[in-house]
């Protein structure tokens, strides 16, 4: 019998298949009230199930395990199956045996959801049936299809930390910088989970930009402002903008794109590459590109109030991701409020704090990091506020021109669901009537 650990959105999918398959399986969950119970009771799915915390009788009888992401691997559960040598397999590694068609992987700290929907994006206008799934939200096992033409799957680290076997054509990593890391012995045990999707592709793919992948046997790589190195897809800046090239050839300026930053060029520069590695043409990536309008909450132009920008970048989960939100911004806008915080992550907020000190106007901040946060920042007004209502309302009574970008750089557990739940709060402040 198989045992599955967790009740959220992959345990859910990974019931759903077994019970289509018939093949027997028990379903547990430390917590008294896991997110998908109640569908799950709806549909049939609790034959043998178990809620709250973890015993060892949950093992009896048990061939293999597949693991949610979120279940650490200090967890008493996963240590009691290594001890009993019971295979532990994650939902990326099942998917892997029944997908027929071939699996892009797409893996790294900042970017996975940028580029993965922006390669499904051209596939598509590319005439292909691409299978857009994994940590972007969507479970891969709720997403096996007899006529895909290849699957464009978004791995995190958690995912490829129960991965043992799983054959990729191709894969990148976007760049590696300290995330979970409170999931990790330490930075460079989140390093080498991220490097070990590599070990599963048949094609490299290598971003020269970032260091800590620079080293790897490529197969093609892509790169910004890397003179003399021949990769596939590279772009160079050029004053305020920057041009795509394929080789020698000129694709398009990052002034006809839709979406802005320096780290925009590099995920489309990823997913040129990756789609050039599977086949699909240049006039449709070209084209998808410039029309491509980004995802909901990673810099996200939300509407221009007497001449103030509002933008959400709620899925900025650690520094970089913020750092990186300010960059863009502040290449733009002359002013910036920025409202930030939340749970901060184990990581060294330092050059966060030296970049909100030179580059922002007015730091508003939110949840549980505020005291920590506002600390270190002497160089503009900081306010701490109880509430998204209460931050949107004083970054719109101080803003007189310039933009206002939440950017937390935290996780949002504190005073919200999810980050989705932070991003549509902000929004609808930001929108109502004032
Ligand atoms: N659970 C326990 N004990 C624990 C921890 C969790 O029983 O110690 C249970 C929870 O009660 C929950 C269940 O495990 O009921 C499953 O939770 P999960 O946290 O693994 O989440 P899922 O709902 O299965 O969603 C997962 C990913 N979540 C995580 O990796 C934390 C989703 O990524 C992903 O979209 C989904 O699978 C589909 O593949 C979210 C995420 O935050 C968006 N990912 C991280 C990130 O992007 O940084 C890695
Ligand atoms: P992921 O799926 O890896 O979390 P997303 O595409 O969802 O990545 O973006 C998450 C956050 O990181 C957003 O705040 C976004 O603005 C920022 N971001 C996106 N691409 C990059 C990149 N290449 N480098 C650094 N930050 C990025």
């Amino acid at each position: 019998m198989k045992l599955i650990l967790g009740m959220g959105l992959t345990g859910l999918s990974v019931a759903r298949f077994y019970s289509k398959k018939n093949i027997d399986f028990r379903i547990a969950d430390s917590r008294l009230s896991p997110p998908m119970l109640q569908i799950m009771k709806q549909e049939n799915l609790l034959i043998d199930f178990h809620l709250g915390e973890w015993n060892k009788n949950l093992l009896d009888d048990i061939s293999e395990i597949i693991i949610s992401p979120g279940i650490a691997e200090s967890e008493k559960i996963v240590s009691w199956s290594r001890k009993k040598s019971i295979p532990i397999i994650s939902d990326i590694e099942l998917f892997g045996r029944y997908a027929k068609a071939p699996i892009v992987g797409i893996s790294g700290s900042n970017g996975k959801s940028t580029v993965t929907q922006l390669l499904g994006e051209i596939a598509h206008n590319d005439g292909k049936n691409a299978v857009v799934c994994g940590n972007i939200g969507k479970p891969v096992m709720n997403s096996l299809s007899d006529d895909a033409d290849v699957y464009i799957v978004e791995i995190s680290s958690y995912q490829l930390d129960y991965t043992n076997k799983i054959n990729l054509l191709t894969g990148v990593i976007t760049n590696i910088t300290p995330d979970h890391l409170d999931r990790y012995v330490d930075f460079n045990a989140y390093i080498e989970s991220k490097l070990s999707l590599y070990s599963y592709c048949s094609s490299n793919i290598v971003n020269l930009n970032e260091s800590l992948v620079s080293k790897i046997d490529l197969n093609a790589c892509y790169a910004i402002d890397k003179h003399g190195i021949n990769c596939e897809f590279h772009a160079n800046k050029d004053g305020n903008k920057f041009i795509f090239f394929h080789g020698s050839q000129i694709l398009m300026s990052s002034e006809e794109l839709l979406v802005i930053g320096r780290h925009n060029v590099e995920n489309i520069l990823a997913a040129l590459t990756l789609g050039h590695q599977i086949g699909l043409s240049l006039k449709s990536m070209v084209i998808t590109s410039k029309k491509f309008k980004g995802i909901e909450h990673r810099l996200e132009w939300v509407v221009s109030l007497n001449g103030v920008d509002f933008f959400n970048d709620s899925k900025s989960t650690n520094g970089i991701s913020t750092i990186t939100a300010i960059k863009a911004i502040a290449d733009k806008y002359k002013s910036v409020i920025l409202i930030a915080g939340g749970i901060a992550k184990k990581e060294d907020y330092s050059e966060l704090f030296q970049l909100i000190n030179t580059k922002i106007d007015t730091l508003i901040l939110i949840g549980q990091s505020s005291a920590m946060f506002s600390k270190k920042i002497n160089s503009c007004p900081v306010h701490i506020v109880e509430t998204m209502e209460h931050a949107v309302a004083l970054s719109k009574t101080i803003a007189l021109e310039g933009a206002i970008l939440l950017s937390p750089g935290c996780a949002s557990f504190d005073m919200f669901n999810n980050f989705s739940e932070r991003g549509e709060t902000f929004k609808y402040f930001v929108l109502q009537e004032n």
